[in-house]
């Protein structure tokens, strides 16, 4: 199976096939890892975006798109739209969450990515708790890799922002 690693640090300098991006449906940017992605990269990554919003209409949570990588050391981004937390139906944010790192796995593995650097998506303006959503990526990340037998991925790297995420990553990892 592909190896699961954690990292601190700043996604947009990771030189990997492609880095996730946590994004809302309009796709047009935003701030936190959003903010920095579409900085860091340029404007291209808007343009691609607003070409696939015109395209195909707004990114449905639990759902992912591909663009370009600008400027950025990875080769794609891929844009996924998390899950705002709330406590009503948190089973359902749960699978949406979910359904995040298994599409972003699936458009990494369709354009023959073999590293994929996530960040901990809803876990800071969408306020999914952290402890929870680790759990839920990590699973989902599991679960998905079981299932697929033949694919391009060999390393799918956690990205962590913050003291808390690394720890909890790094105790189910580790
Ligand atoms: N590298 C890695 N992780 C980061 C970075 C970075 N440069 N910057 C922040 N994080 P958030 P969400 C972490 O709020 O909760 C945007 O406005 C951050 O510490 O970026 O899914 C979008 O447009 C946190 O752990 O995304 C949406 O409107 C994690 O990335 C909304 O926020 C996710 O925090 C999406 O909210």
């Amino acid at each position: 199976m592909a190896e699961l690693s954690v990292h601190r640090g700043d996604i947009t300098t990771m030189a990997v096939g492609a880095i996730v991006n946590a994004a809302n449906s309009s796709l047009l940017g935003g701030g936190g890892v959003d903010g920095a992605i579409h900085r860091a990269g340029g404007p291209s990554i808007l343009a691609d975006c607003r070409a696939i919003v015109e395209a195909h209409g707004p990114c449905r949570p639990g759902q992912a798109v591909v663009t370009g990588a600008g400027e950025l050391p990875a080769g794609i981004v891929i844009h996924t739209v998390g899950p705002i937390w709330s406590e009503t139906g948190a089973a359902d944010h749960d699978e949406t969450l979910a359904s995040c790192y298994r599409e972003s796995l699936f458009m990494a593995a369709t354009h023959n990515v073999r590293d994929v650097a996530f960040p901990n998506i809803s876990t800071g303006v969408y306020g999914f708790p952290k402890s929870r959503a680790a759990r839920v990526a990590v699973n989902a990340t599991i679960d998905w890799l079981e299932q697929q037998t033949d694919h391009s991925l060999d390393r799918i790297i956690f990205v962590c922002f913050d003291d808390e995420n690394e720890g909890l990553y790094r105790l189910l990892i580790d």
